[in-house]
């Protein structure tokens, strides 16, 4: 039993007192990344007052300008997890390849795959952003890294979660029982347990989208926007449209008012036929938080947690959020 306000070090304690066998390298990884957000928090917080806000000039492994905060926050993951001992690669959004751990620090059991500074093209703006993480546990057998390791389809995620820097920082995570909340009290440095057992609306009044795109989209997905804006009031419909365009936080007021976020597929970029967002940083872990909290994540064929990625960087369509909406739109796009 959680009581609101503890910190989120007793709430992982006692979710490693739930199993046994648990060895707490799990509770110590979870741990130091804990103290990794609270540091980019504090870089983020101070954005606008410093010379780190702007472009960089480089160009990130997706062909995306890099902001200077992008990578401040890559760096400060990359160098606080990799001495931890527990785990034994790491993927990044920021990084073309998988970044293994030195062979100068032990190796642990797991994998960490993140999104260091995901929305940041919303940075300059002051609108929420957040670091996006999911971490898995290692398949194969001795030290050495293979790609089975960190091509993992999303239902063998340990834990996922999100740190959202916004009005307040707060952190959202699973581990597998329930998902929890937790808001940044900065006075003392901690995150305590805000949202206990957070749980979707099974239907909301909200679609979220790209609306831009609309003559990049198939028949089939437009067919999907013209249901959520018939006028319709006995059905609830049309629903309000919300776009921040930073996923984790539309993701976020999904979570807690209902409703639908989408990324459909689109004929804007050749190079980018199945979306934009990426399977193992973005929508692997964000569809673990949504179905431990009741809801539903598809690429509108497939549950995403049941797609085999092939590589680090894919992209897939998403549609996620309260279950009745999800489903509504997978009728749709069924034709
Ligand atoms: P990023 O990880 O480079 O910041 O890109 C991902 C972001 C998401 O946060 C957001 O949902 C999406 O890009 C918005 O894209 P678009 O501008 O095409 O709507
Ligand atoms: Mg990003």
């Amino acid at each position: 039993m959680s009581r609101s306000g503890i910190t989120v070090t007793e709430h992982l304690l006692r979710q490693q007192r739930l199993h046994p066998l648990a060895s707490g390298a799990f509770t110590v990884l979870l741990s130091e990344l804990i103290v990794a957000a609270k540091i980019i928090s504090k870089e983020v917080r101070k954005s606008g007052l410093t010379d780190i806000l702007g472009l960089t000039g480089d160009i990130n492994v997706q062909g995306e300008a890099v902001k200077k905060l992008d990578q401040f926050a890559h760096a400060v993951i990359v160098e606080r997890m990799s001495h931890l001992g527990q785990l034994c690669a790491m993927v990044s959004e920021e990084s073309a390849d998988i970044i293994e751990i030195p062979v100068k620090y032990k190796r642990g059991g797991y994998v960490l795959v993140f999104d260091p500074l995901d929305g940041s093209s919303n940075i300059d703006a002051n609108v929420n952003i957040g670091t996006i993480f999911s971490i898995l546990k290692k398949v194969s057998p001795g030290e050495q890294v293979v790609s089975a390791d960190v091509l993992q389809p999303g239902y063998n995620q340990v834990a996922a979660g999100y740190f959202l820097y916004g009005t307040s920082t707060m952190m959202v995570y699973t581990t597998g029982g329930g998902l929890n909340g937790f808001t940044l009290y900065p006075a003392i440095g901690e995150f305590l347990l805000s949202h206990e057992n957070i749980t979707i609306p099974e239907k909301g009044k909200i679609f979220s989208v790209n609306m831009g795109y609309a003559n990049y989209w198939d028949e089939n997905v437009t067919a999907v926007m013209d249901h959520f804006t018939q006028a319709d009031p006995e059905k609830g419909l049309p629903y309000s449209l919300r776009y921040i365009g930073s996923l984790v936080a539309d993701f976020h007021r999904t979570l807690l008012y209902g409703g639908i976020f989408m990324y459909p597929p689109d004929k804007k970029d050749p190079k980018k036929p199945r979306g934009k967002l990426r399977l193992t940083c973005e929508c692997a872990p964000l569809a673990m938080l949504v179905k431990e909290a009741g809801g539903l994540a598809t690429d509108g064929e497939t549950d995403i947690l049941n797609i085999e990625p092939e590589e680090i960087h894919q992209r897939v369509p998403i549609y996620i959020g309260s279950r009745e909406d999800v489903e509504t739109v997978m009728g749709i796009l069924k034709g």
